[in-house]
């Protein structure tokens, strides 16, 4: 039961979260803020932050302020209620994002800033909880203690995104076969969902329809929330098993101050909302309790309107972010050096083994291999990756020299896989999660594009998650497969600011790439996709059948990130090209008879401008050969590089069409082909239009 004297601080937190929700009002009244979505009603999740630990990760709402605050308490050395206020003016020296957003956030506090897309933070929650029983397991450091609960509170139309959904199934599905996950899902219900309600009951049976331990709280009432969040997380604790924590609250002053709810609420159902404002039920329980008076307890209230205020007012002139590179400082973390000593370190396996020519999939297997025994933090998983070894054999064997700690299947939900990524690298493990096939990392990317790519950014580099992401994609696979296996769209990754995206073409480079990425993400944080040509994993020959040349041997050399490699020095044609298209681009070269060059770029982010540039001014003539759409493909970033630079040379490009790939034959009618490439090669050097 909660103390008097714990009542009392529980009072003072949600006082503090009060005050700053108006505070919030009167700052963007004055054009001073920017942020008004509030916690008012939802204060009585102080009791969910006082029944855990300050050590506990939090992964929290936009209405968890009361938690915040008392989180704070628990473990002091941080100004809250400043800090808070910092955000909503979007200072520069706010303390988790620097004014890049509004969050709850620090690391002082265990507290995890959250995007505003809701419900995307569950499936790293899971993560985080599988994180610290897995860490726990292998004996690899964790930022966080091995007994730890993880906290993820979210509200009740939010807990039927897909997102949620997902990740609350991929919980009781790991619980269900009695892996620890110790996470307390926590649904903050206030019946609505901007304008639109919850129906009655929806959220009250939420946790058991998934067979999960289920504990329900009056959130207006802090005494008895306290004791419900406090069995909940002993059970957590304890059982090491999910539960999901109903916490009933009221939802005052509208969604955000932008809000008239009047439009969409009747008066008298606001009015209800109100009397059960849980600031007055824990006034009149001190009151009853004989802690303070009814003057006293109206004097605490000022007292925080005026501290707030103050503070407020202090706040009001700080100094916000002036320019593009502080905004942008904590994108892309690089530390070529540090990455470099990482990935040459990683190389002793190959410079140990006598070299002997292999193909695409059996390099990138066998460099996996060499990063899980140089890694002990490494984990390799997906669908399929372990007991049968990947769709394509790249990941056999794996499971049998790491162990299933730290090879194995995952459920099929690509949310999930990368959820579980998002929450292991940020606890200090390494996550290589596996995407079957390209055309399913896009019902999954926000998972990267929202949360992966944007956590450095909003945490002023405090919180990173590295990862490198295997993906197996692109086309030509003769016909087989159709679109879905055939996937050429990389638009939704080329724009992620920060993200790397590494597509090697030859075995020996995609040796070195994996190695650079791994290197990157472990010693710069950095999120990585490494992007596999499917066509390519078992080919052996380039020019003719059983020539052996697209076979290569592992080098321990380094590939930095965003350098290309050339082939050829021919004078009069550049082409560059990647993936298949150096396949096709070599075959092209050498039967054209001109003297060309070719450009494999590696890497579509960053792209390798420089030496794009170098080899494009070369020859003064440059085709380039993208096996991806006309649209949203990589030729138009090779394009606008070469214009941004002002390159005078000639220019022209190749590319699939804008088509979805069918099934068969058919899929050579929309994919790049050979004989397009040297009709393009032939007109570009004979001057034709
Ligand atoms: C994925 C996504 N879709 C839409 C929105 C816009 N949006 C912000 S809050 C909100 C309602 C959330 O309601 P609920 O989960 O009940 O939380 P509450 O605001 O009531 O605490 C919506 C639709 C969003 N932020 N993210
Ligand atoms: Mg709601």
């Amino acid at each position: 039961m909660l103390t008097d004297a714990r009542l009392l601080e529980l009072y003072d937190s949600q006082l503090g979260s009060r005050h700053l929700d108006l505070a919030a009002r009167e700052l963007r009244a004055q054009g001073a803020g920017f942020y008004t979505i509030g916690s008012a009603g939802h204060e009585g999740n102080a009791a969910v932050a006082a029944a855990l630990r300050p050590t506990d990760p939090a992964l929290l709402h936009y209405r968890s302020g009361a938690f915040y605050l008392e989180r704070a308490r628990q473990a002091p050395g941080t100004d809250p209620l400043r800090d808070v206020l910092l955000g909503l003016v979007a200072a520069a020296s706010e303390p988790i994002a620097g004014g890049r957003h509004k969050v709850f956030g620090h690391p002082k506090l265990n507290v995890i800033p959250q995007t505003s897309t809701i419900a995307s933070h569950l499936p790293r929650a899971v993560g985080v909880a599988f994180a610290v029983e897995r860490a726990a397991k292998l004996g690899v450091a964790c930022a966080w203690p091995h007994d730890s609960v993880v906290v993820c509170s979210f509200g009740d139309a939010s807990a039927n995104h897909s997102t949620a959904t997902g990740a609350l199934n991929t919980a009781a599905y790991c619980a269900h076969q009695g892996l620890p996950l110790p996470v307390l899902f926590v649904c903050e219900d206030n019946g609505i969902g901007i304008s639109v309600r919850t129906p009655g009951g929806w959220i009250a049976s939420y946790g058991s329809r998934l067979g999960m331990r289920h504990f329900t709280a009056d959130g207006c009432d802090v005494a008895s929330a306290y004791e419900a969040a406090a069995e909940a997380v002993e059970w957590v604790r304890r059982t090491r098993r999910p539960a999901f924590l109903h916490l009933r609250t009221v939802r005052l002053m509208g969604h955000a101050g932008s809000d008239a709810e009047v439009a969409y609420r009747s008066r008298a159902e606001i009015a209800a909302d109100e009397e059960r404002d849980p600031l007055t039920a824990t006034a009149r329980l001190l009151v009853a309790r004989g802690v303070v008076t009814e003057d006293e307890v109206a004097a605490l209230a000022e007292a925080k309107r005026e501290e707030v205020r103050a503070i407020a007012r202090e706040v009001a002139s700080a100094a916000r972010l002036e320019t593009a590179r502080a905004v942008m400082a904590p994108l892309a973390p690089s530390r070529p050096a540090a990455v470099a000593g990482e990935a040459v370190a990683a190389a002793h396996a190959a410079r140990a083994r006598p070299a002997e020519p292999v193909t695409l999939a059996q390099a990138i297997n066998q460099t996996l291999a060499d990063l899980l025994d140089h890694c002990p933090e490494m984990l390799v998983f997906g669908e399929d990756v372990a007991r049968k070894g990947g769709v394509y054999g790249v990941t056999r064997g794996l499971l049998r020299r790491a162990g299933a700690g730290r090879v194995f299947d995952t459920l099929l939900d690509e949310q999930s896989i990368l959820g579980l990524a998002l929450g292991a690298g940020l606890s200090g493990l390494l996550p290589v999660p596996e995407i079957q096939y390209l055309a399913y990392l896009h019902n999954a990317v926000d998972q990267i594009r929202g949360e992966a790519a944007t956590l450095s950014f909003f945490s002023s580099g405090q919180y990173r998650n590295p990862m490198v992401v295997r993906v197996a994609g692109y086309a030509y696979q003769k016909g087989f497969g159709g679109h879905f296996h055939n996937d050429n769209a990389v638009a939704s990754l080329r724009d992620i600011p920060g993200l790397v995206v590494a597509t090697p073409s030859r075995p020996d480079d995609a040796a070195a790439m994996l190695r650079t990425c791994v290197a990157a993400a472990r010693a710069d944080g950095r999120v990585c996709v490494f992007l596999e040509p499917i066509a390519l994993y078992h080919t052996r020959d380039l020019h003719d059948e059983g020539d052996g040349e697209w076979l290569a041997p592992i080098s321990a050399e380094h590939v930095p990130i965003g350098r290309a490699r050339v082939y050829g020095s021919g004078d009069e044609l550049t082409i560059v090209t990647f993936g298949n298209g150096l396949h096709m681009s070599l075959r092209v070269a050498r039967r054209l008879g001109l003297r060309c060059r070719v450009l494999d770029l590696r890497w579509l982010a960053p792209l390798p401008v420089d030496d794009l540039l170098r080899e494009a001014t070369a020859t003064g003539r440059v085709l380039v050969v993208d096996e991806t759409r006309r649209s949203g493909g990589v030729s138009e970033g090779v394009l606008a590089a070469l214009a941004d630079a002002g390159f005078d040379g000639r220019v022209a490009r190749v590319t699939s069409r804008d088509s979805f790939v069918p099934l068969g034959d058919a899929a050579a009618h929309v994919l790049l082909t050979e004989d397009e490439i040297e009709a393009a090669a032939l007109d570009l050097v004979r001057g034709r239009p």
